[in-house]
């Protein structure tokens, strides 16, 4: 499967993000915790070289939990600060708020010894489409004051959202690189939707996904849908999955377009559980 992908709005926001860089004293970068990898942009690396930059794993609610601790000492041994959060829960939020505002801490101090003034400190939040940016502002303002929605593509401008009078958060539309040709990093984005939906063939990431469920979660999908043997093909399990919850077609045919649906949303609403898709390797 090779997306080739790249809408205008993501080439604008680009340029729009490489723009604001210099506003900024911080980056922020929201990764799913699901797939930290997956969900990583390979440009930002060269985009905010010499820029302090936080990783927050979030919709960790979502994210099997001791796997999400080991990603966090992964990312430690790679000298990255990451932070586990569910932007939906103001405990974490808050939780956030504070490691931002230590960090920042740094620049008001020294700026305030510099000049004698106390600066405003500016956070870039970045990351791929519906990982949860503006949901993660609104989180930490503590209001609804970004736009969010559960598909990709909903913030279309920067915004700037003051957190606390000294505090101010840069909202940006997600950036998904040009070529998704690793077949793997493009499925896991499609599992977790930031790609869109009208541009995918749903069996066929419904298919590939339960290929992956039947080695690394296959309770998963037999708790959630029932008894199913899990040796067969994704195609046939996809099929008695159909079959065992009555979404069939008019002459007994399984409705497979429609069980696709189910299990790739049941998936993305967390109905199979708290499942991560990629471990840090040893
Ligand atoms: N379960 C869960 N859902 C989350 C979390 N964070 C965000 N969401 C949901 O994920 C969806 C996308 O959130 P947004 O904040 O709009 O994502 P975004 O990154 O701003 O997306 P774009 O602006 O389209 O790039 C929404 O339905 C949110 O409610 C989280 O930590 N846990
Ligand atoms: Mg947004």
């Amino acid at each position: 499967m090779n997306i080739n992908w790249y809408p205008g709005h993501m080439a604008k926001a680009k340029r729009l993000i490489s723009e604001s860089l210099k506003l900024v004293d911080i980056i922020l970068e929201i990764r799913d915790a699901r797939i930290p990898l997956s969900s990583a942009n390979p440009d930002f690396d060269d985009l905010f070289i010499n820029k302090s930059r936080i990783v927050f794993l979030n919709k960790s609610d979502l994210a099997n939990s001791s796997i999400t601790r080991d990603w966090i000492n992964w990312f430690a041994g790679q000298g990255i600060k990451a932070v586990s959060i569910n932007s939906l829960d103001p405990k974490d939020t808050n939780n956030a708020k504070n490691i931002i505002l230590d960090t920042a801490k740094e620049f008001h101090d020294e700026i305030l010894k510099r000049k004698g003034v106390k600066k405003t400190i500016r956070g870039m939040v970045i990351g791929i489409p519906n990982v949860g940016k503006s949901a993660f502002i609104n989180g930490i303002a503590g209001a609804k004051k970004a736009k969010t929605g559960n598909k990709p593509g909903v913030t279309k401008v920067k915004q700037w959202i003051k957190v606390t009078p000294y505090l101010e958060l840069l909202d940006t539309p997600g950036l998904l690189w040009p070529k998704l040709d690793q077949r793997e990093v493009a499925l896991n984005l499609a599992y977790t939707r930031t790609i869109k939906e009208e541009i995918l063939d749903t069996e066929e990431v419904a298919h590939y996904f339960l290929e992956k469920a039947k080695v690394e979660f296959p309770e998963a999908i037999v708790g959630r849908y029932g008894e199913l043997d899990m040796n067969l093909k994704g195609y046939e399990i996809l099929e008695n999955i159909c079959v065992q919850k009555g979404w069939m077609q008019a002459g007994g045919i399984p409705d497979i377009e429609r069980g696709s649906r189910h299990i790739l949303d049941d998936f993305q609403q967390g109905r199979l559980g708290r499942v991560t898709l990629e471990r840090p390797s040893k």
